[in-house]
């Protein structure tokens, strides 16, 4: 069995080692270090350049180092290959952290003591409304959003969901389709964006569907949480509606252009809170392991798990 790696806009020198400490035994190669290409079993990839994975006659599957797969489908000539896509504790556990932590962070109004702290100024006067009164919107009801819903009922929030079939999970209120994201907007105080990109949901977040969020949040504004992708979001929209009052605060682990270009005013925005596309990050020991089981049960005749469906685009 030989493995292909292709790696871009991470260090690719850990996955690499760690690669070849897992399967001491395997011919481990990158784009620049194959020589024989009808070797190559299967190939592994995070944004791989387009082409990388073209004239491997004898590939059998290629497996994301993410949870998300658009990446992939910016490769033109990628092989009609099963695309397995990353399903892992670790990272589930990471996201639903990351939400976690931005829902108490707004809920909790940290970013305001942060400045009084600042300021020294001691005020208890604040009003701090209870989780059960704070409405919570999960955008995308999978692996990553349904395990951060559930965390944040538990927290006492009053959750909800959106999927696109229909999904039941108990004590979350769950919506689907097209009707059901009205619905679900209509009663949402935090929203927290979960989906991949696809064309469907590319450009969504944005002023038409920040309108419909609930105006009668006892935070005194509707909230966007995104750690899905950047392209769902409209960068200009989410200014506008700070501005506006549409949107009281904002927290974007994904950006339209990573990594954010210095000039972008989310940089400075003072109820925008940003983290570099670290919400879930990918950590090779635990990402590889899950793969290079994948590859002994597909090798001993298993079918492959978490493969992608290319028509729905995820
Ligand atoms: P899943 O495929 O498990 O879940 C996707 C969810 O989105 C499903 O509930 C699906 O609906 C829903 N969905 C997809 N398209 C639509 C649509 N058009 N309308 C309504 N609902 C839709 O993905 P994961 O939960 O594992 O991951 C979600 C995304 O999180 C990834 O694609 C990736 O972009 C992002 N991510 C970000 C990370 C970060 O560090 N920032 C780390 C890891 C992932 P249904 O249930 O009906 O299929
Ligand atoms: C992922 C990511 O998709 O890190 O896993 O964004």
């Amino acid at each position: 069995v030989t493995i292909l790696i292709a790696i871009n806009d991470w260090d690719p020198q850990p996955w690499r080692e760690r690669l070849r400490a897992l399967l001491p035994d395997r011919a481990i190669v990158t784009p620049e270090t194959i020589v024989d290409r009808s070797a190559v079993d299967y190939a592994l990839s995070w944004r791989h350049g387009p082409g990388a994975f073209a004239g491997l006659p004898n590939l059998k599957a290629i497996f994301s180092l993410g949870a998300g797969v658009d990446h992939l489908f910016h490769d033109s000539e990628l092989p009609d290959v099963p695309l397995v896509r990353m399903v892992d504790t670790d990272l589930r556990d990471r996201m639903s952290e990351w939400v976690v932590l931005h829902s108490l962070l707004h809920h909790r109004q940290q970013r305001m003591y942060d400045w009084q702290q600042d300021q020294q100024i001691w005020d208890e006067d604040v009003e701090q409304p209870a989780a059960a009164e704070i409405r919570v919107g999960v955008l995308g009801l999978g692996v990553l959003g349904a395990d951060a819903a559930r965390k944040l009922a538990l927290i006492g929030f009053d959750v909800a969901g959106w999927s696109r079939t229909r999904r039941d999970h108990d004590g979350i209120a769950c919506f689907h389709g097209e009707d059901g994201l009205d619905a679900m907007l209509a009663r949402t105080d935090i929203l927290v964006a979960l989906l991949p990109l696809t064309p469907q949901t590319r450009g969504m977040l944005n002023s038409s569907l920040f309108a419909k969020l609930a105006r009668d949040s006892r935070l005194g504004g509707p909230i966007l949480l995104n750690a899905g992708r950047g392209g769902l979001q409209v960068e200009a929209d989410i200014l506008a509606a700070l501005e506006g009052g549409v949107l009281k605060a904002a927290s974007l682990d994904v950006f339209e252009v990573e990594p954010l270009p210095e000039a972008s005013p989310l940089w400075r925005h003072p109820r925008v809170t940003i983290s570099p596309h670290n919400a879930a990050i990918s950590t090779p020991d635990t990402i590889l392991r899950a793969i290079v089981d994948q590859i002994a049960a597909h090798e001993r005749g298993e079918p492959l798990r978490h493969v992608v469906d290319r028509k729905r685009g995820y």
